[in-house]
């Protein structure tokens, strides 16, 4: 069966490293100009890091007073972040976009935004699966305070109707679970888009160091595979004052093939023209949800957070 094609101009912006020292303004204006690179090349949608305004601070212990004033967003868009949509609005792209936020009763979320080519905001997203801890870990070479400094996101994984694209999105860590993706599949998203910070080495065990790409190139394969979605993750890597972090930016087919690849630690924008229908060829065939789910059969998904007794059998 041939489906009509849907084309998107999609594209990826991977940043480097962002300094303790460098400012917000300096922060948006690399932004701001590789959304312009991504235009010129046909992009309708730019998709940024998580926490892409500062560098990653859930490594740093300090007091949740210091985190607020030096790391946290107050408002969207603010001052700092203006030039980025007015950018956007002027050309005409939407954008997806990691920031710490602050909310007026004083909870605090890894967040992220979806903005339209007229620059409105039409989703967010507050993060659900927070990795790390909260205690300070006096013997690691650094920290992974997410558990410390965010709350867990309040609302389930959503989908939105983005100039006419059922997109979804979610940040870092949650690309590791199968939850994450299913969800948002079984709001018919077309394109799951997200941010992330990975650093190189993994404090909690001594990880091979090439296992933390191998990992998360798989997930974004088999997830947009397994949920019909395209997928374009953009990481923030490089050194930040000493600390690395994986590149690997990827755009993912729901073939599950990666379509395009950052080559760099630095700032890069990779892009394509993704046919959403490609998505449908997989939706109305191999993974037909509503002819072959049985979710009567996965129960102990939602019951249990943890592995438990087998079930008893008739
Ligand atoms: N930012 C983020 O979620 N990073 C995690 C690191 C996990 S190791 C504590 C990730 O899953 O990439």
């Amino acid at each position: 069966m041939t489906m009509h094609s849907r084309k998107v101009g999609l594209a990826v912006a991977q940043m480097g490293a962002v300094n303790l020292a460098d400012s917000r303004a300096s922060v948006v204006k690399r932004l701001v100009e590789m959304m312009r690179e991504a235009h010129g090349r046909g992009a309708d949608f730019v998709v940024f890091p998580e926490l892409a305004l500062t560098t990653f601070f859930p490594r740093y212990w300090m007091s949740m007073q210091e985190a607020e004033q030096r790391y946290f967003e107050t408002s969207m868009p603010n001052a700092d972040v203006q030039p980025l949509f007015d950018t956007a609005k002027s050309l005409g792209v939407g954008f997806y976009l990691g920031y710490a936020e602050l909310t007026p009763d004083g909870q605090r979320f890894n967040a992220s935004i979806l903005v339209n080519k007229q620059a409105e905001i039409v989703g967010k997203y507050r993060k659900i699966h927070l990795p790390g801890h909260d205690d300070h870990k006096l013997d690691a070479p650094f920290q992974h305070l997410e558990k410390k400094y965010f709350d867990v996101g309040d609302q389930p994984f959503g989908v939105w109707n983005l100039d006419e694209i059922k997109m979804g999105m979610c940040l870092c860590n949650d690309r590791r679970w199968p939850e994450t993706w299913r969800v948002m599949s079984l709001q018919s998203a077309e394109i799951i888009v997200l941010g992330y910070n990975t650093p190189s080495r993994n404090i909690h065990w001594p990880e091979p160091v090439h296992l933390r790409m191998h990992h998360h190139l798989i997930t974004l394969q088999a997830s947009a595979y397994q949920n019909c979605v395209w997928a374009a993750a953009a990481a923030k890597c490089g050194y930040e004052d000493g600390h690395h972090m994986i590149g690997g930016s990827v755009i993912v087919a729901p073939t599950g093939e990666i379509v395009a690849q950052a080559s760099t630690e630095d700032d890069e924008v990779i892009s394509v023209s993704a046919d959403l229908a490609l998505a449908e060829t997989f939706r109305k065939n191999v993974f037909d949800f509503a002819r072959h789910r049985r979710p009567e059969h996965y129960r102990l998904i939602v019951e249990r957070t943890g592995p438990g007794e087998p079930l008893e059998r008739a």
